[in-house]
């Protein structure tokens, strides 16, 4: 940009390959499922592909471990999608990493490798100890491991000085026991990967109707006459979504599509399981694409709010939904009042799009009526989220569109048990109900100070407040924000420990003494006193069913992750609860054993789970009860949905600067890259890219190949970098950049985080792109 510039060394380019292609128009269909099958056909072999394949989300089989998106009531023969079997490939290849492998590789030498080369080497198949002052990890036995970590953890001087972990693939079984755990050991430092990702929407709708889930069932999408997707790509990231969009417009409903970017999957979808998908032009999803600026839906969604209220002026008695208003809402008169004053020229600036556009989008929502409203990252990731999810509910409660069929809001997780694991406790902030309830059932005084979520863990670990990091699963510093940050927070720690599948940047990263405890994937048959056991996962659409492993484990001597929790709790409390826990009823070893006993206990403690034993084995599990969806129910201080006032805010893009937001390929599933493509979006064998509209380019003197270095600007504070990215012309909207996640994490500082739900602001980064000084 300036002349003034610092010159900062040229870095050699990460992807020499590179190449930039034009980007495709329509998502799935044949090349989708071929391109998915071929990794599992190289590295598997044909009997173990076609063994999976025919598991995957079926009754006995195993619960895709990809995304949340939920299963249709009636099953297909092959259920998934090419991500799904992607991820399945990526779990179930027989490559394991040698036990040779340790000596050979020292963590200063892992250090150089990117997340793509970690996850490559092979499933891990033995515990791993690096001691302090070494640079090298080495076998260790299992019990020597609990040894250890037990050790550790019972030195603390408060139990508060070590932090747990859980990424979103855990299941709802090992989720309970690991948090019972944890609380029984005497904290509430239950960091986990929802704190990045839709805890804004829990606090905004815990706020609003009194429940932090989605309102809709799956067979609802098929009732809609519209649905408004919100800052998600569901081409990459939930496909088969498209499957239920698809049925929606068949069933004469319409598709908005609200995002920066013009994501090929809604605009054109060739369903793989019908003929028309295969050989046709497949179905156009989106009716209709707004193309928002960064941060400007809580703009657009009061525009549309305030034009159907104008109509109800217009039109009094035949817009809104009076009956219901007055039956189960409050707040109605301030939104009135506040939303009377909008600004329509601060609603143009932040959304970008002209005033028809936004009429258009009203018209649409009053022609319907059963709206659902679906969002992902778009829209948690903002400083402004909480207050932007809020407005979803103004809009939809308006005209009643939440607990009747076709209707309500819908936000679409992520990892495929996030949603469960939270049910079963993993919160940093459980309610009292839950906490009392599990005081009750398992007899040990439960602490009720609020824990550490994500990004407190790493202020935690920086300021020397925590000692020990643990990790169910994940990659925690790869996906948290800040890596050279988080990453110097890391090494402060005494103690890490970390339960994976495969490696990863946070194995690389470690306290003074680091553990690897290998464990089961969810493909592999978990054998337990010589009895198969099966675990269970609750979808976007608070569904709950059976996930059974289909082929045997990778290697012999992998545990479980609940048979890690159980064992590490019995060697740092004792069986029972020990001494420091008298009348404790903490029966681990019966836990580890028959997971049934464990559901048992789930039952007597979570709402919903009464007869979890039984209704898990039917064949598509059981739906939970939600209040706002089944009768109109809203669990708030006042016992009806509240209509909220929020004043309108807009990021402002300070001149010369970009926003750029920090996304997904579609060959990597967070942290895990599978491949270095992005296919729909053009790119091939490399990441190293920065998407810019070509207007921008223009006026900022820059152009489509050039290199640039990607300076992230954040309150005076010296510059985070991103060094030598290739500049890629694309249709994002203006003013609007992107990059891929994780690697851009180094541009997000850790102190930018959403307002009340303290999430990282991901997708909204003040940056300024820096010609890289050629070599
Ligand atoms: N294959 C695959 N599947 C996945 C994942 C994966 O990494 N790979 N990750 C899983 C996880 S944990 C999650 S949380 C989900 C994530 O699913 P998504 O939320 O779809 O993931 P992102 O790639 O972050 O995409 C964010 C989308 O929001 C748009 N967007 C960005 N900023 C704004 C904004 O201000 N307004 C609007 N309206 N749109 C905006 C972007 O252009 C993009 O389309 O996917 C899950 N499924
Ligand atoms: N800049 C930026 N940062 C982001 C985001 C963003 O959009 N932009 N998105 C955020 C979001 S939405 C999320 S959810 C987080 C994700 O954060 P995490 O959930 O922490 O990260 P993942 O990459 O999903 O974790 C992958 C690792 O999990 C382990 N693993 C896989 N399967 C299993 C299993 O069955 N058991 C166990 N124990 N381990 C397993 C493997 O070792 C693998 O390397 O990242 C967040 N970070
Ligand atoms: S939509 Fe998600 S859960 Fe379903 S098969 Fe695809 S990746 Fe798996
Ligand atoms: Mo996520």
């Amino acid at each position: 940009m300036s002349e003034r510039e610092p010159e900062l060394e040229p870095e050699p380019e990460l992807y020499p390959d590179l190449e930039v292609h034009p980007a495709k128009q329509w998502a799935v269909g044949v090349p989708g499922i071929l391109h998915s099958m071929e990794p599992a056909l190289t590295s598997m072999g044909p009997a173990r592909t076609a063994r999976l394949a025919l598991a995957i989300n079926q009754k006995n089989g195993f619960d895709c471990m990809s995304c949340a998106w939920p299963d249709p009531g009636h099953r297909n023969v092959l259920e998934f999608c090419e991500n799904g079997m992607k991820a399945t490939t990526w779990e179930a290849t027989p490559i394991t990493v040698p036990t040779s492998f340790w000596a050979e590789h020292s963590l200063t030498s892992l250090l150089e490798e990117d997340e793509y080369w970690l996850g490559r080497q092979g499933r891990l198949t033995e515990p791993v100890y690096k001691p302090a002052a070494s640079d090298h990890y080495e076998p260790i036995s299992w019990d020597a491991a609990f040894r250890l970590i037990a050790d550790r953890l019972n030195a603390l001087d408060s139990p508060d000085r070590a932090a747990f972990y859980t990424s979103g693939r855990t299941s709802n079984e090992a989720a309970f026991v690991y948090q019972l755990f944890v609380r029984a050991f005497g904290t509430n430092n239950l960091p986990d990967c929802s704190n990045m990702c839709h805890e804004s929407t829990g606090t905004a709708l815990t706020a609003t109707i009194g429940i932090g889930k989605s309102t809709v069932a799956y067979d609802d999408f098929a009732k809609a006459d519209l649905v408004i997707v919100m800052g998600q790509n569901p081409g990459t990231n939930h496909p088969r979504m498209l499957t239920a969009l698809e049925e929606t417009k068949r069933n004469g409903g319409r598709v908005v599509s609200v995002n920066v970017l013009p994501e090929a999957g809604l605009i054109r979808y060739k369903n793989p399981q019908r003929v028309r998908g295969i050989v046709g032009k497949g179905t156009a999803i989106a009716d209709r694409f707004l193309q928002i600026r960064s941060g400007g839906d809580m703009a657009l969604l009061q525009a549309v709010s305030k034009r159907v209220l104008d109509a109800e002026d217009a039109a009094p008695g035949t817009v809104l939904d009076h009956a219901f208003l007055a039956e189960h809402t409050v707040g109605l008169e301030a939104l009135r009042t506040h939303l009377a004053d909008l600004d329509e020229a601060a609603v143009l600036a932040a959304t970008g799009l002209a005033s028809h556009e936004i009429d258009d989008l009203a018209a649409e929502y009053l022609a319907a009526d059963r709206v659902i409203i679906t969002w992902a990252m778009g829209l948690t990731q903002h400083r402004k989220a909480v207050p932007t999810i809020k407005e979803i509910v103004n809009l939809l409660l308006l005209r009643g569109n939440i607990g009747k069929p076709g209707a309500g809001a819908s936000p679409i997780r992520g990892h495929s048990n996030v949603q469960g694991d939270r049910t079963m406790g993993i919160w940093e902030r459980m309610p009292e109900r839950f906490l009392a309830a599990l005081e009750a059932e398992f007899g040990f005084a439960v602490p009720r100070a609020h824990g550490a979520d994500a990004l407190r863990t790493v202020q935690g670990l920086r300021d020397g407040e925590i000692d020990v990091f643990f990790a169910l699963g994940g990659n925690f510093v790869g996906a948290i924000s800040d890596t050279a940050v988080a990453e110097a927070a890391m090494r402060g720690a005494k103690l890490t420990v970390q339960v994976s599948t495969k490696l990863n940047r946070s194995h690389v990263v470690t306290g003074e003494e680091a553990l690897i405890l290998p464990t089961l994937g969810r493909t592999e048959v978990d054998l337990q006193q010589g009895h198969p056991q099966f675990v269970s996962v609750e979808d976007s659409v608070c569904a709950v069913h059976a996930s059974h492993g289909a082929i045997p484990p990778v290697a012999p001597g992998l545990l479980s992750e609940v048979a890690i929790v159980c064992r590490l709790a019995r060697a740092t409390l004792g069986e029972r609860g020990g001494a420091d826990l008298p009348g404790a009823d903490l029966p681990w070893q019966d836990f580890e054993d028959d997971y049934d006993v464990i559901r048992d206990r789930i039952s007597r403690v979570v709402p919903g789970f009464e007869s979890f034993n039984q209704d898990v084995r039917r064949k598509d599990g059981f739906v939970l009860p939600n209040g706002p969806r089944d009768e109109r129910r809203f669990d708030t201080a006042s016992g009806k949905a509240v209509l909220t006032v929020n004043e309108l805010e807009h990021l402002d893009r300070p001149p010369g600067r970009l926003i750029l937001q920090t996304l997904r390929a579609h060959d990597q599933f967070n942290t895990t890259i599978y491949s270095l493509n992005d296919r729909y979006r053009g790119i091939r064998k490399g990441r190293d890219v920065v998407f810019v509209n070509p207007d921008d380019l223009a006026e900022l003197g820059l152009a489509d190949g050039q290199r640039v270095d990607v300076h992230s600007e954040w309150r005076g504070e010296p510059d985070r970098v991103l060094r030598n990215q290739r500049i890629v012309a694309y249709p994002t909207a203006r003013g609007c950049a992107a990059a891929y996640y994780p690697e851009a994490n180094v541009l997000v500082p850790l102190e930018s985080a959403a307002e009340e739900s303290n999430t990282p602001v991901s997708k909204a980064v003040i940056v300024r792109l820096v010609p890289h000084a050629a070599s």
